[in-house]
């Protein structure tokens, strides 16, 4: 019998885990008010469906952007790199800043695994290639044209959440290097502010030789600042709303 149980178990899990994607997409999209989630899905379904996970470019996601377009908020978008639990849990508390798991898109498919199979209609949410087997893979495709999408509206005033617990705080292989600073404009982006999360045992801060690459890479026109932040205060300011946002740093 405890076989038995073991198989009937797993099997049920399996069941929940492939059902799953599709109520974790509506109940989150349902959050969002302005948004026909159906026909969001039917975009989202038609990037991957019936194809090869590893043959997915990130082209194949443009009708799901154009589905859900990004909107402009200019002075409060927020951009990060390995600092994604200290953004969010900032986030989550305070009205400050939006980053893109606070749009329709971002927040329906954040954490999530998925994709199709040549000659299927299926949704799969296990056995998905990881994020470096295969370039044009489905998840990672679809992170690359969300961000340049969200990047393509920043304005005014950008703030950017470094690490500086890492080697690297502004590393040319992450999405924030490659994809989204080559997007920020003069025209539209005055100001790229980094605020680097430092940490008891930080290995790096403003002064780290990466940084200088990453002035060196933005846009003529745009100015660029850094702030060597500790992540306590970041917490202390999430957790205070007496604290105006623009003194939080
Ligand atoms: N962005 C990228 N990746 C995102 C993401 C997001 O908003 N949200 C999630 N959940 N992910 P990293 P990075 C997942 O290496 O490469 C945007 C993806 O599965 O710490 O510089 C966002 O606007 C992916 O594997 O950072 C932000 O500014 C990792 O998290 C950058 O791009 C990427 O996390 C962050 O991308």
């Amino acid at each position: 019998t405890a076989l038995i149980t073991l198989i009937l178990c797993l099997s049920l899990g399996l069941t929940v885990v492939s059902r799953n994607i599709t109520s974790t997409f509506f109940s989150r999209c349902e959050k969002f008010n302005e948004y026909d989630c159906k026909k969001v899905w039917d975009a989202f379904q038609q990037a991957y469906v019936n194809k090869d996970p590893c043959k997915v470019p990130v082209e194949a996601y443009d009708p799901l952007i154009a589905a859900a377009p990004f909107k402009p908020q200019c002075n409060r978008m927020m951009f990060w790199s390995k600092t994604k639990d200290v953004v969010h849990g900032f986030t989550e508390k305070r009205d400050c800043f939006v980053t893109l798991e606070d749009t329709l898109l971002g927040s329906v498919l954040d954490g999530l695994t998925w994709c199709g199979k040549e000659g299927s209609k299926d949704t799969n949410t296990t056995g998905c290639p990881g994020w470096s087997d295969c370039e044009n893979n489905t998840v990672r495709s679809f992170w690359i044209r969300a961000s340049a999408a969200f990047a393509d509206v920043a304005c005014g005033n950008v703030t950017a959440m470094l690490n500086g617990s890492i080697n690297t705080p502004f590393n040319p292989t992450s999405i924030f290097a490659s994809v989204e600073v080559p997007r920020f404009i003069a025209s539209r982006v005055k100001n790229l502010n980094v605020v680097m999360v430092i940490q008891k045992n930080n290995i790096s801060n403003c002064t780290d030789p990466s940084l200088k690459n990453l002035r060196q890479s933005i846009d003529t026109g745009i100015t660029f600042s850094c702030k060597d932040v500790s992540e306590s205060r970041i917490q202390e300011c999430g957790s205070k709303p007496e604290i105006a946002c623009g003194a939080c740093w």
